[in-house]
């Protein structure tokens, strides 16, 4: 007969924290959430650690590179997807690696044959007023002239005039020349009191610079960089390509590297990290998974990860329990793979970062997940709310919200993170395409998720990651407790007519 558990599988929501002794000395202000990415030995420091404990789901409609920017500044880490080309992944890698602060690629591009009626369908789409023109419609074209809220009016205008009738042309522009620093890129914005920089290469355009991002603009201290004071970005690889993959991947600059798979207890997770091993030694990092039980880990570990990821069936998208009744509750996952990680610690001093993958629904779930032993969180309902996520933006009754599917529905079609490897496409779906109501800027959403957990940590007596895994006292909670948990028995004022 199977084996059965004999505790039952649970999620972040069956469990709390119990306060422990408050010091009056400690406050969120002197919490660090400085964490491990990569594994290291006893006594020595990992190669990676993230400053944030957050790290976003490697998929189309989470991290590409212009969420892997804004993480990176807030001190968090992207996986950039790899369900497209090698080309397009390797990229995405590429414009992080060499993001230019306050220098943007830009946005909205058209051709001199374009119309009103074009600038007017941005505008409505996107809600983005300043728009190229080059000579091929494309963002490095020859730069013909420049677009702003300033050059048009509705109703006074055909909305089939030419932009090359209103448009700025270049000849009247002032521009600065590629290699400038951002400075001065800035003093020449307020001397001629613009709001829009064009910085070109020769005759074509590089990148805009943007008057309103300048009190933006000022460096995060807790920026994830890399000794060139570029940012750190991740990458997700297959058991499929991975032989053509990586190496792309690597020359690109990815500084880290993770198996992306639904099921990661599997011998061709061990191949690729057999690869990584051949091929690199010990200079490219590997994180593999998701598991959800101490075999599993015991596995990957023997087998060279550098970090593991737990996680099966638990993210919002993820219809995978309901297609193969596979999975495990997210919180019993974490709690038994940390306990083997432990154990793995104490017998050979190898210490190896856990992340908690899918199934973080409040903010207060990244905080369990961390008690409970991971080192850090991978989220995608999260990161695809935000303004930067890849999803496009739609008003859906009212209210905005962004589009967030799963790798393993047939919109992403990432066969290779669920099937065996026989290349051939799945029968089945195991995702959903889906909105998610969209939240805003990311880095105004993450300072809050982040107030939240160092504040909890303080209430738990715990000034670091280390410290709360320690530390932290939980316990599981009834249907009824859970109901207590939010509002009740009144009447809340925004529900009242
Ligand atoms: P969540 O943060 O949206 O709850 O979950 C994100 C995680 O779900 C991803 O990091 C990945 O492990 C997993 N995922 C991605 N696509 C699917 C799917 O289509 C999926 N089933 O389960």
């Amino acid at each position: 007969m199977a084996k059965v558990y004999d505790e039952v599988s649970r999620t972040f929501n069956e469990y709390l924290l119990i306060p422990k002794l408050t010091k009056r000395t400690d406050f969120p202000e002197k919490v660090s959430l400085r964490t491990p990415l990569t594994k290291y030995r006893k006594g020595e420091d990992p190669l990676i650690q993230l400053e944030i404990p957050f790290t976003s789901a490697i998929m189309q409609s989470v991290s590409d590179d212009t969420l892997a920017v804004a993480l990176a500044r807030q001190g968090g880490l992207s996986f950039i997807y790899s369900s497209q080309t090698i080309e397009a992944q390797s990229e995405m890698v590429r414009k992080v690696k060499e993001f230019k602060l306050g220098f943007v690629e830009s946005r909205f591009n058209l051709t001199l044959e374009s119309t009103l009626a074009d600038v007017v369908r941005i505008k409505n789409t996107t809600d983005h007023t300043t728009i190229t023109v080059t000579s091929d419609g494309c963002p490095h074209g020859e730069l013909l002239g420049i677009i702003t809220s300033r050059n048009w009016r509705i109703p006074k205008m055909d909305l089939r005039t030419k932009v090359s009738e209103f448009m700025t042309p270049v000849s009247e522009l002032a521009c600065g020349t590629d290699g400038i620093s951002l400075e001065q890129a800035y003093d020449i914005l307020w001397n001629h009191k613009l709001d829009v920089l064009p910085i070109l290469k020769g005759k074509n355009l590089s990148s805009l610079v943007f008057r309103k991002d300048y009190f933006s603009d000022t460096e995060n201290p807790h920026a994830l960089m890399d000794e060139k004071k570029s940012y750190m970005v991740g990458a997700g690889v297959n058991t499929r390509d991975y032989r053509e993959r990586i190496p792309r991947l690597v020359d690109s600059g990815a500084d880290v590297l993770c198996i992306d798979s639904s099921d990661g207890f599997s011998e061709y997770q061990k191949d690729v990290i057999d690869f990584v091993r051949e091929t690199y030694g010990e200079t490219v990092k590997v994180g593999a998974g998701n598991v959800v039980d101490a075999d599993a880990f015991y596995y990957l570990a023997e087998a060279g990860a550098d970090f593991i990821k737990i996680g099966v069936g638990g993210g919002s998208i993820c219809i995978t329990r309901e297609q193969k009744g596979i999975g495990r509750g997210q919180a019993t996952a974490v709690l038994e793979v940390a306990k083997a990680r432990d154990e793995y610690y104490e017998r050979t001093g190898i210490y190896i970062p856990l992340g908690s993958d899918g199934g973080i629904v409040q903010d207060y779930h990244v905080t369990l997940a961390l008690a409970m032993g991971a080192d850090f969180v991978m989220l995608g309902r999260y990161f695809a709310r935000f303004e930067e996520a890849p999803g496009r933006k739609y008003m859906l009754n009212g209210n905005y919200v962004k589009e967030y599917w799963g790798e393993g529905s047939n919109r992403a079609k990432n066969w290779s993170r669920y099937d065996k490897n026989d290349g051939s496409a799945l029968k089945f779906e195991e995702g959903v395409d889906s909105y998610v109501p969209y939240a805003g800027p990311l880095k105004d959403n993450l300072m809050i998720t982040l107030a939240k957990i160092k504040a909890a940590m303080v209430n738990s007596g715990c000034l670091s990651i280390k410290e709360f895994q320690h530390n932290a006292t939980l316990t599981v909670i009834s249907q009824m407790s859970l109901s207590e948990s939010s509002a009740h028995d009144v009447i809340p004022k925004d529900q009242t007519f």
